[in-house]
């Protein structure tokens, strides 16, 4: 794990950082992407009451991938627990685009994703989001999800349906950052 992080990355990489509550997949979207070229920070997990898996990130996680055509992306995982909320506000602050994950089909996802959206609203120089829906979710439950953040005062947010453990469905998420980005950089 890297101890700092530049404001920029290196000359032609496009920082990207992954966000989303504990256990919704972060960590298996970095392998996914990145395989072995990536530097995880997972430990064993103590907070079993949180979520009962085995290992859960303490830390920044770097990985890198290169969509072609000259686009790399350098992606940046961060920790889903609370009490690392300063990992993940220092990540977003240094992130052109983010992948906020969540199971729009749990109750907590809207409250949980308008808190993210103000906390990126409120930085500096605010990074582009799209929304990856990870769990497997029907149009409707996608519609009630994006029509119960806009309720919270969030206007219209891309929502992606993507698998983490699937790499082309992360892929086509990204694909769909960069285009927007790229449109943003135009405009
Ligand atoms: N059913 C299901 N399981 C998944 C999916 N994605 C990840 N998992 C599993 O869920 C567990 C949690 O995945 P992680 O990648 O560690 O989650 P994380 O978001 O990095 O969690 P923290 O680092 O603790 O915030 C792992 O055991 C994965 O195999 C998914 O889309 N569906
Ligand atoms: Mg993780």
């Amino acid at each position: 794990m890297s101890l700092w992080m530049n404001a920029q990355p290196a000359a032609g990489l496009v920082r990207v950082s992954l966000v989303g509550p504990m256990g919704i997949g972060k960590t298996t979207a970095l392998r996914s992407l990145c395989g072995a070229l990536m530097a995880a920070a997972d430990v064993p997990n103590l907070d079993r009451a949180s979520h009962s898996k085995e290992f859960t990130t303490v830390g920044a996680e770097f990985g890198e991938i290169d969509l072609g055509g000259g686009e790399r992306l350098q992606l940046v995982g961060s920790p889903g627990q609370e009490r690392f909320d300063f990992v993940r506000r220092w990540v977003l602050n240094a992130s052109v685009g983010v992948l906020l994950m969540v199971d729009v089909c749990d109750a907590r996802a809207p409250d949980y994703a308008a808190q993210c959206l103000a906390e990126i609203a409120s930085l500096e120089s605010e990074p582009l989001v799209v929304v990856v829906s990870c769990r497997d979710a029907s149009e409707q439950q996608q519609e009630a999800f994006s029509s119960a953040l806009a309720d919270r005062g969030h206007g219209i947010v891309p929502v992606i349906q993507a698998d983490p453990r699937d790499r082309q469905q992360l892929l086509d998420a990204l694909g769909v950052l960069v285009s927007l980005l790229s449109l943003q950089s135009q405009a």
